[in-house]
């Protein structure tokens, strides 16, 4: 398995449903360690930059509004196979249609209200990494459990 960092984000809803911190209990119980955090209003222009790939799509000026309607908590996650591991973590992108024990799966219901965001691929990761930290807010440091996480 190999080491990656992605990009997580709790929407909106999520913050103002009280989530925030029952989100990233269950990445940080998974083992995956927070290497940057923090809470963000978002400008149009970069929720525009994030969403940029759906452009031209009918939910594009829904999901910016969305994305800027309230502060997001943006962080990076880093552990083994960490992008597959947080969209399975996530669930469907349709809360309705995401499984039980995921999160989308146990706290959302509709596709446009759908509480977390992570990266889908390594390019993906690679380019919302740096749309949304400067590398100076970004920690390299070992967590004490490490050695007993890894086989
Ligand atoms: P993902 O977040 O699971 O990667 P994408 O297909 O990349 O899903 O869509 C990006 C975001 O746009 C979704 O998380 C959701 O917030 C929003 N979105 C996608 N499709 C729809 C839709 O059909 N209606 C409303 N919002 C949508
Ligand atoms: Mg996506």
């Amino acid at each position: 398995m190999e080491k990656q960092r992605t990009f997580v984000m709790v929407k909106p809803d999520g913050v103002q449903r009280g989530l925030v911190g029952g989100i990233i209990n269950r990445f940080e119980k998974k083992g995956l360690k927070i290497v940057a955090l923090k809470m963000i209003s978002v400008s149009k222009e970069l929720a525009e930059r994030h969403y940029g790939v759906h452009k031209g799509k009918s939910f594009f000026k829904p999901t910016v509004k969305y994305i800027i309607s309230s502060p997001v908590v943006a962080m990076v996650l880093e552990g083994y196979n960490a992008i597959d591991l947080v969209r399975t973590m996530m669930g469907k992108t349709n809360p309705a249609d995401a499984s039980s024990g995921s999160i989308r799966g146990d706290f959302g219901q509709f596709i446009g209200r759908n509480i977390v965001h992570g990266s889908d691929g390594s390019d993906t990761a690679e380019f919302e990494i740096k749309l949304w930290f400067k590398p100076e807010e970004i920690s390299n440091y070992t967590r004490i459990d490490e050695e007993w996480l890894v086989e």
